[in-house]
């Protein structure tokens, strides 16, 4: 499925849900995490609709090397010039929420960093 009517990321792509927009190309959207745990945390995600890492295929190869060079670019351009971490939550054990594949991006001064 490309797209799900009922995702809340896929609507935010489709624009029935507002966003504080950072990037958008043809294959990715950035925005700002709406609950942020860092002073800068941005959401990367994929217009495609893929539910999470698992259902990744060599396919997403190219998207997913897309969005790990876009996060150091994005983070830069946003004003973290000392490091940021990613993280993509995985399945319930993982701690995922929103089942849309997405890249946390998360930096700024510390301490915020947690575990
Ligand atoms: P995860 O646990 O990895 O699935 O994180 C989902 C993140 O998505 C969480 O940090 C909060 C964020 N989020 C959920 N709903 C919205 C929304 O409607 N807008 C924005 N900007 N972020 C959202």
């Amino acid at each position: 499925m490309s797209h799900d009517p009922n995702c809340i990321f896929c609507k935010i792509v489709a624009g029935q849900i507002p966003s504080k927009k950072v990037y958008e190309d043809e294959q990715v959207l950035v925005f700002h995490d709406i609950h942020p745990w860092a002073p800068v945390h941005i959401l990367l995600i994929p217009k495609l609709h893929i539910p999470s890492l698992v259902e990744v295929t060599g396919e997403h190869a190219a998207l997913l090397g897309h969005m790990s060079t876009l996060a150091p670019r994005l983070m830069k351009e946003l004003g973290v010039t000392n490091g940021f971490r990613t993280v993509i939550n995985t399945g319930p054990d993982g701690g995922q929420e929103v089942y849309h594949l997405h890249m946390h991006a998360m930096g700024g001064p510390r301490p915020w960093l947690k575990g």
